[in-house]
């Protein structure tokens, strides 16, 4: 029987380890679990091999065993790296290098030869813990940055294997490509694989730039098929990634999410009108109430004395009766998804727009990720601090601008807060597609609700009923916004409407089976036969 066996560098679950000494596992958030998971959990024919996460220092022999079992009930095969393997391919060269050079962040990158030399090192560990479970017909399917020298070392065990790579964030331009020290053996790397998928067209296009330029020998003909020394061809193609629709549809629905939409749009003022009355009224109870304890401020002070909420007065009946908003974004605090860029340009919403003083709360999920790196813990103290500028800057008594929450959700909640948002702002400065804009999406199945897109993100290129902004226009991004808030609820449904039927037809189920019928059909039917 002929297996898929993906290949990618964390597991689609992750090991957790009772008291009792006992494990279970937990299934993973994030892009790739929450994409190919799905797939890999209802083929029964289906392998994943990747970083367990564990560390093998802390467990005996027995107990490293019993945990390769408990991933094995799952088809999972851990693979267990040390410290030193861990820091310089993973946080090293994938994450200091790979990561920023590929999102346009070169200033960010560090070539270090002591990084590569251990990611050379782990792609090989990866490619000796496959290469037993590979049998004649089996497909692999490589995913990601992490390791783009895999391809290569599996072809050279297995000529004639069925090889695909997928890379999930952007390929960079040839002029930043060509800054790597070791870009020359990355694409000899790739060329192993029989199909090379990226998000979009434009990034198909700077891969074969990079092809041309750093290994002019190669020939590439107009369908994209690059022909090796060896007499093998690799394709390469556009596969815009998908989510599934239908789960995040359903789970906006739950009750959990329900509770949580409602919760929010509570807090928010929503469904209660005019939102500077209701300021005004919790405070006055709050005045009453503690002006029955002696020596309160409130005692002394009328809501008058309040600057802020004679601003709010005057803003609030230069327009009527306006509507209480929700925005929402939902990202992992990295550079790359333009935090400070869009936390400005809400501010200079706040500052352009004063009617929406009061009646327009933005509820920002952040979630921490890498705060052992210098330049993730500068972002989230810039973020922290913007965040409380602006706080500090509009609040009034009982509003508060920005909901910031830097907890980790898991999707009922997350789902619960996209439904809730009227808009939702996803202004990365690049991105290799962006789920998030299209669970928004998802979640008003049927429903208005309006999405501000980065057009540096994949996403955009299929979203384009979206609000499509220059991420580090901050002029744009506040005009877009405040155009999105206003929005026609007819208009956005129409607007919805068109992109949900997209999405709702491009899931990451037809992704995956997209995928894998072109690696199916590039790989020669001959040469399938003969296979090992
Ligand atoms: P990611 O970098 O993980 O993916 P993205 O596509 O936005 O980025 O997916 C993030 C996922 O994590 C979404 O499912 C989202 O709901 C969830 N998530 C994000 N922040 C969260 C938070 N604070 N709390 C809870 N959940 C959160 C990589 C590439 C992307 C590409 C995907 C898939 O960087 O460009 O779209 O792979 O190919």
């Amino acid at each position: 029987m002929s297996r898929l066996i993906i290949v990618s560098n964390r597991l689609p679950v992750s090991l957790d380890t009772t008291p009792d000494g006992s494990h279970t596992l937990r299934q993973n958030v994030g892009g790739l679990a929450t994409a190919i998971g799905p797939y890999h959990k209802s083929h029964r024919d289906c392998l994943w091999v990747g970083w367990s996460g564990v560390d093998p220092e802390q467990y005996s022999e027995q107990e490293l065993a019993d945990i390769k079992q408990a991933y094995g009930q799952r088809r999972c095969v851990p693979i267990f790296l040390s410290q030193d393997e861990i820091k310089g391919y993973y946080a090293g060269f994938s994450n200091d290098t790979l990561w920023p050079l590929f999102h346009d962040f070169s200033h960010e990158a560090t070539f270090d030869p002591g990084d590569w030399q251990m990611y050379q090192q782990v792609n090989e560990r990866f490619a000796q813990v496959i290469a037993p479970l590979v049998s004649k017909g089996d497909t692999i399917w490589i995913q990601d940055y992490h390791l783009m020298l895999l391809p290569q070392l599996l072809r050279s065990r297995f000529p004639t294997a069925s090889i695909g790579w997928f890379l999930h964030v952007p390929f960079p331009s040839v002029e930043i490509f060509r800054s790597l020290p070791w870009g020359r053996e990355i694409l000899q790397g790739l060329l192993g694989a029989d199909l090379i998928g990226f998000h979009t067209v434009d990034f198909v296009v700077s891969f074969l730039a990079s092809i041309h330029r750093l290994l002019p020998e190669l020939s590439v003909d107009t369908d994209g098929m690059i022909g090796l020394p060896d007499g093998r061809q690799t394709a390469v193609d556009a596969f815009p990634i998908g989510i599934d629709y239908n789960l995040y549809a359903r789970t906006a629905r739950s009750s959990l999410a329900q509770a949580m939409r409602r919760g929010i749009e509570a807090a928010a003022g929503k469904n209660r009108g005019h939102r500077y009355r209701s300021s005004v009224a919790a405070e006055g109870d709050a005045a009453a109430e503690a002006s029955s304890s002696e020596g309160s401020w409130w005692s002394h002070h009328s809501l008058e004395d309040l600057p802020e909420l004679t601003l709010a007065q005057s803003a609030a009946s230069s327009i009527g009766q306006k509507a209480n908003k929700v925005i929402v974004s939902v990202d992992r605090l990295d550079y790359t998804k333009g935090l400070p860029e869009r936390l400005e340009a809400f501010g200079r919403m706040l500052e352009k727009y004063p009617e929406w003083t009061g009646h327009v709360t933005y509820y920002l999920l952040a979630t921490p990720s890498r705060e052992d790196v210098e330049s993730y813990r500068k972002l989230k103290a810039q973020v922290d601090e913007l965040v409380g500028q602006i706080n500090g800057r509009y609040s009034l008594l009982a509003w508060t601008p920005i909901h910031y929450i830097t907890r980790s959700l898991s999707i009922k909640p997350v789902c619960g807060m996209y439904a809730a948002g009227d808009v939702a702002l996803v202004t990365p400065l690049r991105d290799g597609m962006n789920l998030v804009a299209k669970e928004y999406l998802a979640c008003h199945d049927g429903r208005e609700g309006a999405l501000v897109l980065s057009d540096m993100c994949g996403a955009a290129d299929e979203l384009t009923d979206a609000f499509i902004v220059n991420p580090y226009d901050i002029n744009m991004v506040c005009e877009a916004l405040h155009d999105a808030l206003e929005i026609a609820p007819d208009e956005a449904r129409a607007r919805n409407i068109r992109m949900q039927a997209r999405l709702k037809v491009r899931t990451a189920s037809n992704w995956c089976k997209s995928f894998l019928n072109t690696l199916r059909q590039v790989t020669t039917p001959g040469m399938v036969d003969k296979r090992m």
